[in-house]
């Protein structure tokens, strides 16, 4: 049984030892609505390969697990209903039931590993959700990273959680949290906040260094890569604590739980900002885009000795 499907950019790159960025899928199904979500992927793919890398976005369709897909792959995942969401959990499920899901960073990290592509760009991380003390509603990203050895940039958390238990559970579970060329730790939205980055690094070539320092330690695990949003695309942390309150209050008051709360709070932050936090969020995975790409193209040139 062949466990994936490279397409075939991404069979080229693999064979060639060239440089592969992994993009998640959920971000086009449950994170934006169409058909931004659609423009999204392709200036994402775009950007990756004009930094000189192979973008390999991931999914499972119809039991397939897609390691790149083609145009119309993605142009009928940004609008198609009722797509799963694939976390660690359901992965091997809706392959076997022949399935169709999205990836989410968990997924992705898993299906990146095992094709042996070390660095994915997204938006942000999934991590510990208000009240979590709670509803113990605390996303699986946070365990992969802590045992998939895979870099994984992005924007930092996405600001609906709570930001300092997620950097806790992250610090007991032995994950770096590098915040790329600034000492705030950046809050997806917004490229700062008030809370200092436990770790930082300013090149692109210092992050190959580190990932591959950690393989050499037999370390397991990822790094968690946070990359501000640039300034004239953010939304500063004040001017979003509010929607966020609102929006994290409206999903209690309707009773979302589990699987939905981080896709219902996006879209509703997407209401209350009148479009404002997607173009945001466009542009920070964007930018996430690219310096993955750098770290790629880093990683995949031998290090001096
Ligand atoms: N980043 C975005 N938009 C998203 C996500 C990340 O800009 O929609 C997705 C990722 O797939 C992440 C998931 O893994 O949200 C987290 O979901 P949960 O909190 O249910 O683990
Ligand atoms: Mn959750």
């Amino acid at each position: 049984m062949t466990l994936y499907t490279p397409s075939i950019e991404v069979a080229e790159a693999l064979s060639a030892g060239k440089p592969i960025v992994a993009l998640e899928s959920t971000i086009i199904t449950h994170g934006m609505p169409y058909p931004q979500n659609l423009d999204m992927v392709r200036q994402v793919e775009g950007v990756v390969r004009d930094a000189g890398a192979v973008p390999a976005t991931i999914a499972v369709i119809d039991g397939t697990l897609h390691v790149g897909l083609s145009e119309a792959q993605v142009t009928d995942l940004a609008q198609r209903d009722g797509v799963a969401k694939l976390s660690r959990a359901d992965l091997a499920v809706c392959m076997a039931q022949g399935g169709t899901g999205a990836t989410t960073v968990a997924a992705t990290m898993i299906a990146a590993h095992l094709a042996g592509i070390a660095v994915f760009a997204t938006g942000g991380i999934g991590g510990v959700h208000p009240g979590a003390e709670e509803s113990f509603d605390i996303s699986a990203d946070l365990q992969e990273l802590a045992q998939t050895a895979v870099t994984v940039v992005s924007a930092g958390a996405k600001a609906i959680l709570d930001i300092p238990k997620t950097l806790e559970v992250l610090e007991t579970l032995g994950v770096p949290v590098i915040a790329y060329g600034q000492d705030s730790l950046p809050a997806f939205w917004s490229s700062t906040s008030a809370l200092p980055a436990p770790l930082r690094i300013d090149t692109a070539e210092e992050i190959a260094r580190a990932h591959r320092t950690r393989a050499a330690l037999g370390l397991p695990g990822g790094q968690l890569i946070a990359n501000p949003v640039p300034q004239e695309a953010q939304i500063p942390e004040g001017e979003m604590a509010p929607i966020i309150a609102q929006a994290n209050a409206d999903a209690q008051a309707q009773g979302i739980t589990g699987k939905a709360v981080t896709p219902f709070l996006l879209q509703r932050i997407f209401e209350l900002t009148e479009g404002a936090s997607l173009a945001t969020n466009i542009a920070l995975v964007l930018n996430n885009a690219r310096l993955a790409a750098e770290i790629a193209v880093s990683l995949s040139n031998p290090p001096d000795n």
